[in-house]
């Protein structure tokens, strides 16, 4: 992903995965705050032509490096578009159960798919304010959870991404208001263990 940045299509119908999240919480979140990201990641780089062939990841690895001015723009924005791309990408009203290698390195890594998914949720719910919970892929090819605040991506350098949890208010509170630990347990029902089979075998 390059600029000019654009939003891309939900990857499946806005109603189809009610009743965990409706739609009008599909139409915010994609349509109006994945949205505002996209334009204020093209506001932010506009005037730097340098920068604009340069993929969003190196962007973001290098964030120290780039103009002092447009550098928070581009931590906010850049993460926010980095971010909701996976998040949206990850999930399918398919129902499906969990396939594939990366099913054997979550047990490997977690001892089970419950303690991987206790381990989860319980780092969703320890993000304060906004932010989100990751399960990343490390060098050795084990997997393991971080989390973090705002729109700030994980070192990825050194980690592959392989789904993330949103937790910002806006992924839930039309559906849940103050009940994270509600959108967070059925959050694992609509995960696409084939996208998420993609990114675990990806280098
Ligand atoms: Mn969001």
């Amino acid at each position: 992903m390059n600029y000019p940045y654009t939003l891309p299509q939900l990857p499946y119908a806005y109603d189809s995965l009610e009743p965990i999240l409706s739609l009008a919480t599909l139409y915010f979140h994609h349509d109006k705050h994945f949205q505002s990201y996209v334009d204020k990641l093209n506001k932010a780089l506009q005037n730097y032509p340098l920068l604009q062939p340069i993929p969003l990841e190196s962007l973001l690895i290098n964030l120290e490096e780039l103009p002092k001015e447009i550098r928070k723009e581009i931590r906010h924005n850049g993460g926010g578009v980095y971010n909701h791309t996976l998040y949206f990408d990850t999930l399918t009203p398919l129902s499906m159960n969990p396939c594939g290698l990366v099913v054997e390195a979550l047990k490997a890594s977690f001892g089970s798919l419950e303690s991987w998914a206790f381990n989860m949720q319980e780092s969703a719910m320890s993000v304060f304010g906004s932010g989100y919970a990751w399960l990343l892929k490390t060098s050795d090819q084990s997997l393991i959870i971080e989390t973090t605040q705002n729109q700030d991506v994980p070192d990825l350098q050194l980690y592959q991404p392989i789904l993330l949890i949103d937790v910002w208010e806006h992924a839930y509170y039309l559906d849940y208001q103050n009940r994270r630990d509600d959108y967070v347990n059925n959050w694992f029902r609509l995960l696409n263990w084939n996208k998420i089979e993609e990114l675990y075998q990806q280098l």
